[in-house]
């Protein structure tokens, strides 16, 4: 079982898309690479904690390669919009790849280089080790499944 969090704007859009695929065991919403700690959901919309929402995705490399999952990841986000997905604006809708394994940083590099040649604008999606992730709030977890008619900002279906 591996382990990696990416942040592509709001966080349970993120989560209905990928629990949707083959391979990804067990997903949690929560708030990565921010400066505070313990941070709610209000406290994060205030653009001050410099937390991003981001999508903890534990996967089976046997049935998901990590190279996979970013080209997911890349289908359904905007990684030249800085600080904006969809209709949500702020730092914590920033798209960002968590690493807590360092030798995935090459797989990482080589994606986001082979991403780069779909663009004109620079990739501004963020590539850091994970520092902190405090999961959201219960009523964030699989929000999409307990309200099917909720706000999404992307396709679920590609
Ligand atoms: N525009 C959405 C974003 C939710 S997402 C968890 C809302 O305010 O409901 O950031």
């Amino acid at each position: 079982m591996k382990e990696i969090y990416l942040a592509g704007g709001c966080f349970w859009g993120m989560q209905a898309y990928f629990d949707l695929k083959d391979g990804i065991i067990n997903t949690v919403v929560g708030y990565a690479n921010g400066r505070t700690q313990n941070p709610t959901y209000q406290e994060v919309c205030t653009d001050t904690t410099g937390h991003a929402e981001t999508l903890f995705i534990q996967y089976d490399e046997n049935i998901i390669s990590l190279d996979k999952i970013l080209s997911y990841f890349w289908k359904v986000i905007d990684p030249t919009s800085l600080n904006k997905q969809g209709g949500d604006m702020g730092s914590q809708y920033r798209t960002g790849i968590y690493y807590v394994d360092e030798s995935d940083l090459n797989t990482i590099k080589a994606s986001v280089d082979k991403e780069q040649n779909n663009y004109n604008e620079i990739i501004v999606t963020e590539i850091e080790s994970l520092k902190y992730f405090y999961p959201a709030e219960e009523y964030h977890q699989k929000y999409l499944q307990k309200n099917p008619n909720g706000y999404c900002h992307i396709d679920l279906n590609i």
